[in-house]
């Protein structure tokens, strides 16, 4: 990434209709405040800001019962979708700055259609706490952001948001890392689809590093493109409180810098989500400055690099 592409798309996402709560459509101002642009240009790279997406419910999706506010997320699915397809056709690495994690159905849609023009798969990595593979039939809150990895994988049944003849990602394409919160039916979902899990266990047995390096090196022998997907949950509450869905025993400060760290030295990202940070639910700034500098390590810059933090 960080050598052939020079240049990153900021996307803004204020959605937050997926989350069953408000807050998470701060998220943009939040990241910009927190200083994503600048970050991004003193590494070296030319950044477009696109602005914030902020399309009009779609008026031909029916509310489900099982899927909360369909015509608002469904709406912003297409905007996304066709944003991120866009920016990444145009040669750019799109970062999506959300925004609940219900903007990956759109954000990994578009990079899904922008493989198969390449003629390469698209591999995702979803470091969360959740799988959110739930379908509205087994989700237990029916908040959207709990179905985007079933979606793009075409697991998932909404009314037509995108064409159905779209091409989805092969759930065995999948690496979620982080998890430590599944539901009861989502769990048999996972295996039925054989999506490669590697939960808190996995991370404290074998070690995060020996983890992503196996990752990547699938990643490569694909020649896939590798959409990265973080949402702030993956973080131990104690390192990233703004999230509405905080479970103990998330990554720690180390394990998520050195990811990012192995991604960009791997050259395979194409593309970013930030996503889930609620602004109302942070502490002062810190789960926005944290995402930032994990961002920042991801797309090149050094441990010794960093600026000094302050409280
Ligand atoms: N997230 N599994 C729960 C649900 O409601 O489906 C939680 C989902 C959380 C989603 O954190 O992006
Ligand atoms: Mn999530
Ligand atoms: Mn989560
Ligand atoms: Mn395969």
């Amino acid at each position: 990434m960080a050598n052939q592409q020079k240049t990153v798309a900021l996307i803004g996402v204020p959605l937050e209709e997926g989350s069953g709560r408000g807050g998470c459509a701060m998220g943009p101002a939040a990241y910009r405040i927190a200083g994503i642009g600048p970050a991004m240009r003193d590494l070296g790279y030319t950044v477009e800001d696109r602005g914030d997406l902020r399309p009009e419910p779609a008026t031909d999706l029916a509310d489900m019962p099982r899927a909360k506010n369909l015509p608002v997320v469904g709406a912003f699915t297409r905007a996304i979708e066709a944003a991120t397809y866009e920016a990444a056709a145009s040669g750019a690495v799109p970062i999506l700055l959300g925004g609940d994690h219900s903007l990956s159905m759109g954000s990994v849609s578009g990079m899904a259609r922008y493989a198969s023009e390449v003629g390469r798969p698209l591999y995702v990595l979803w470091l969360d706490a959740h799988s959110d593979f739930n379908a509205p039939e087994t989700s237990p809150s029916g908040n959207i952001h709990g179905m985007p990895v079933a979606f793009f994988c075409g697991q998932a049944e909404f009314a037509a948001i995108l064409p159905s003849e779209r091409p989805f990602v092969d759930p065995q394409h999948v690496y979620q890392v982080g998890i430590r919160s599944v539901d009861e039916e989502e769990r048999r979902l996972i295996a039925e689809n054989a999506v490669n899990v590697f939960d808190m266990r996995a991370i404290d047995e074998e070690g995060m590093g020996s983890i992503v390096k196996r990752i990547l090196a699938d990643v490569r022998q694909a020649d896939a493109l590798l959409h990265v997907s973080l949402d702030v949950d993956f973080l131990d509450p104690d390192v990233a409180p703004g999230v509405g869905t905080t479970v103990p025993g998330g990554a720690t400060f180390r394990e998520a810098h050195l990811i990012m760290e192995l991604l960009h030295d791997s050259g395979l990202v194409s593309s970013l989500d930030l996503v889930e940070l609620n602004p109302f639910l942070d502490d002062r700034g810190r789960s926005a400055r944290v995402m930032v500098e994990l961002a920042a390590s991801l797309f090149g810059r050094r441990i010794l690099d960093r600026p000094t933090r302050g409280g």
